[in-house]
């Protein structure tokens, strides 16, 4: 099967060139209705080198060389690879990867556009008076796939680990943006089964034991289920800013991807441990999109722009 069928380009939106990726925005036809058409976003990303197969790569794979220039006992090569024949396909491993949201909504489109991206100080007043109600005004619609893997609706057999318990339950899965095929680029997510936390913001001294039970159950069934990873080698971790509002965590490799939303579980835990409400009473710095709508928002509650100064 063929998921990008009909795909029609429209334009770039972005592109990275240090994780490979570029953005792409096109049109599908409607599954129902093929004269229809569906605005898609599609993210190709390259995946990372494997490691068990670079032999087979090198020595079987790799074919069109061009030599782009040599020096002494240098030279720099372009290739591509060969479609593998059918009893090899299994020894190597696909060379991208693919992320499509189809119909995509101009959030998505605004969400992987090219854009300016600032850090923003989020102090507690203006998380009270601007980004709670920003968040309350986000239509549920769009959490709808956390609910379809809490409620066993989809993504069942990916499931890693599922603990059912109402208050300390939670699902552990490969996130979306795992190749699951290299070890250093695991991406794995832990969503909490309560729906009363939001983000960060939401947390109190009052979840210190639920979160040590999240972290000591990562710990034991990442490195049972991935037994190339060591639960020291874990990077646990919450972004704020989120992309969506109820709460999870994300389960890496430490040499996997990290950026300027990071807040490590270790560190959430002693913070409120410390004080009770720690994350209420703090500002908080992330960077955030220009195009996002809480910039939006809160360039129109602050036009002077206190947010972006430090
Ligand atoms: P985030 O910290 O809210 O936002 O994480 P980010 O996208 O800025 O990291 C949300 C996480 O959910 C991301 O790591 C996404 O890759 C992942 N994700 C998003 N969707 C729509 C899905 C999905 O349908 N299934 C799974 N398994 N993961 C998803």
């Amino acid at each position: 099967m063929n998921p990008l069928e009909g795909f029609e380009f429209d334009r770039i939106l972005s592109e990275d060139i240090t994780t490979r990726t570029i953005n792409l925005l096109g049109t599908l036809p409607a599954p129902d209705d093929p004269s229809k058409r569906l605005p898609a976003v599609l993210r190709l990303e390259k995946t990372a080198l494997p490691k068990e197969s670079a032999s087979v790569l090198a020595t079987q794979v790799l074919t069109d060389f061009s030599i782009l220039d040599h020096n002494d006992v240098y030279s720099w090569i372009t290739a591509r690879t060969r479609l593998p024949a059918k009893d090899e396909a299994t020894a190597i491993p696909a060379d991208w990867k693919l992320y499509l949201i189809c119909p995509a909504s101009p959030q998505h489109i605004s969400k992987y556009s090219e854009q300016a991206r600032f850090f923003v100080r989020e102090t507690p007043s203006l998380y009270e008076t601007v980004t709670k109600k920003w968040i309350e005004s986000i239509p549920p619609k769009r959490i709808e796939w956390v609910y379809n893997i809490l409620e066993g609706k989809k993504e069942q057999e990916s499931i890693v680990f599922d603990d059912k318990d109402p208050e300390l339950g939670f699902v552990l899965l490969p996130d979306s943006k795992w190749d699951r095929q290299n070890p250093h680029s695991l991406y794995l997510q832990v969503i909490v089964r309560r729906r009363d936390v939001r983000s960060l913001r939401d947390l109190t001294s009052a979840h210190a034991q639920f979160l040590k039970h999240i972290r000591s159950t990562i710990k034991k069934v990442v490195p049972a289920t991935f037994v190339y990873v060591k639960p020291e080698e874990l990077n646990i971790f919450v972004h704020y800013q989120p992309s969506y509002y109820h709460f999870h965590i994300h389960v890496t490799h430490i040499r996997g991807p990290s950026t300027g939303q990071h807040h490590l579980l270790d560190d959430i835990i002693e913070n409120i441990e410390l004080s009770e409400s720690y994350y209420q009473r703090r500002v908080l710095v992330f960077p955030l999109g220009v195009e996002h709508p809480l910039y939006k928002a809160m360039e129109e509650a602050d036009p002077i722009r206190e947010f972006l100064n430090s």
